[in-house]
């Protein structure tokens, strides 16, 4: 059976494992004596309030440099962040969460002392049901503070107890950058994500509209240079099949090009953190970019910005990104069509709240540690 303490919301019960200046505060707040943990019981808990950075616990690693936190998520709506101190370039972070017998589906998120997004992971295994977050990476880039938050996912707002153990290992090497490579198939094939086979013909951007009849190579050109200029300066090539020649097996991540949904515009096999899989691939629904749904017949180089910029944005999960809320990033989930015409880049935005209720994304910086920058 699992060792968590049941919920409780009592502030004093709360501290009975205590770190020694909590111990100090309960007995300030008339809470009565907390016995010393015994050896293997936390070292650490959630005390509130801890929803922001600025409100971080302070987490000490012991002598072997791990620490066990007890907390608790009382609110779908609470986090709990914790500030692990510098990490340089090379040090590795394992996070392993256990929620027992708790009801909390719990999701944990890394971020460097700007608050920006290293790393996020849900559940360790979604297709054996294991959704406690477990983490293990290493950082790319000196940080003078670490921050670990843990919160209810938010696609599963839940609510219950955690244990959380953090383990750190210092001065290991940075995992080299690595360029990909982006096929982007016009000429009708298919590929399959989570179990569906998505199968289109040739692009053709009479399938579109009648309005956009005869426009396909001119919209084309301008679907490949738009995604040229978003991945401007990183480590990423796009081969067009049909003009260009295409490697047998895995040239690369596939973006097909073609049918319709009645929910996106584009998807995305996966969200893969630091590229980990260079074949996963994606798919733009173009028959969705039908003139009603911009509220007007878009010219050709506008019609080849739009899928341009969605392609970017599916590229971006295959590489990593999570959505954002600004229109004006490649990564957003917020806005209508119309934003697809903006000039879109990757940026620094505040997560979407479907992501992490705290903390930013910074795009450039993500694919900087992941492609690496063009000589
Ligand atoms: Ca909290
Ligand atoms: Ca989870
Ligand atoms: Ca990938
Ligand atoms: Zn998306």
């Amino acid at each position: 059976m699992d060792s968590h303490p049941p919920e409780d919301s009592s502030p004093c019960r709360s501290w009975r494992y205590a770190l020694p200046w909590l111990f100090l505060l309960s007995l300030l707040a008339g809470c009565p004596p907390v016995l010393e943990p015994d050896p293997g019981t936390p070292s650490g808990n959630a005390g509130e309030p801890n929803d922001t950075f600025d409100q971080a616990i302070v987490v000490t690693l012991d002598a072997n440099q791990t620490a066990r936190i007890a907390g608790s998520i009382p609110l779908a709506s609470d986090v709990d962040v914790y500030n692990l101190g510098e990490f340089l370039a090379g040090d590795r972070i394992i996070v392993d969460v256990n929620t027992g017998a708790s009801r909390l589906d719990a999701m944990v998120a890394l971020f460097d002392g700007g608050g920006r997004l290293i790393y996020e992971n849900d559940d360790r295994n979604n297709d054996l049901n294991q959704l406690d977050p477990f983490v293990n990476h290493v950082v790319r880039e000196d940080t003078m503070v670490l921050y670990v938050a843990i919160a209810a996912s938010p696609l599963n707002p839940t609510t219950g107890t955690y244990d959380m153990t953090i383990t750190v290992s210092r001065g290991g090497a940075v995992p080299p950058t690595r360029p990909q490579t982006i096929v982007l198939d016009v000429d009708g094939g298919s590929v399959v994500i989570a179990g569906d086979t998505y199968t289109v013909g040739p692009f053709d951007t009479g399938d579109i509209s009648p309005r956009y009849q005869g426009l396909t190579q001119v919209v084309l050109d301008q679907i490949v240079a738009t995604i040229e200029e978003n991945f401007a300066g990183f480590n990423l090539s796009v081969l067009v099949t049909g003009r260009d020649p295409i490697p047998d097996g895995c040239a690369g991540s596939t973006v097909l090009l073609g049918g319709t949904s009645s929910t996106a515009y584009g998807l995305a096999q996966q969200i893969d953190p630091y590229n980990q899989d260079p074949c996963d691939d994606a798919i733009v629904y173009t028959e969705m970019f039908q003139p009603f749904r911009f509220g007007r017949t878009l010219t050709a180089r506008e019609l080849g910005t739009a899928i341009g910029n969605v392609a970017s944005h599916e590229i971006g999960h295959l590489l990593g990104l999570n959505h954002v809320a600004n229109v004006h990033d490649l990564m957003d989930t917020t806005g209508t069509a119309s934003s697809f015409l903006l000039d879109q880049d990757f940026t620094t935005s505040p997560l979407d709240e479907t992501i992490f209720p705290i903390g930013l994304q910074d795009g450039i910086m993500l694919l900087m540690f992941t492609l690496g920058v063009t000589p």
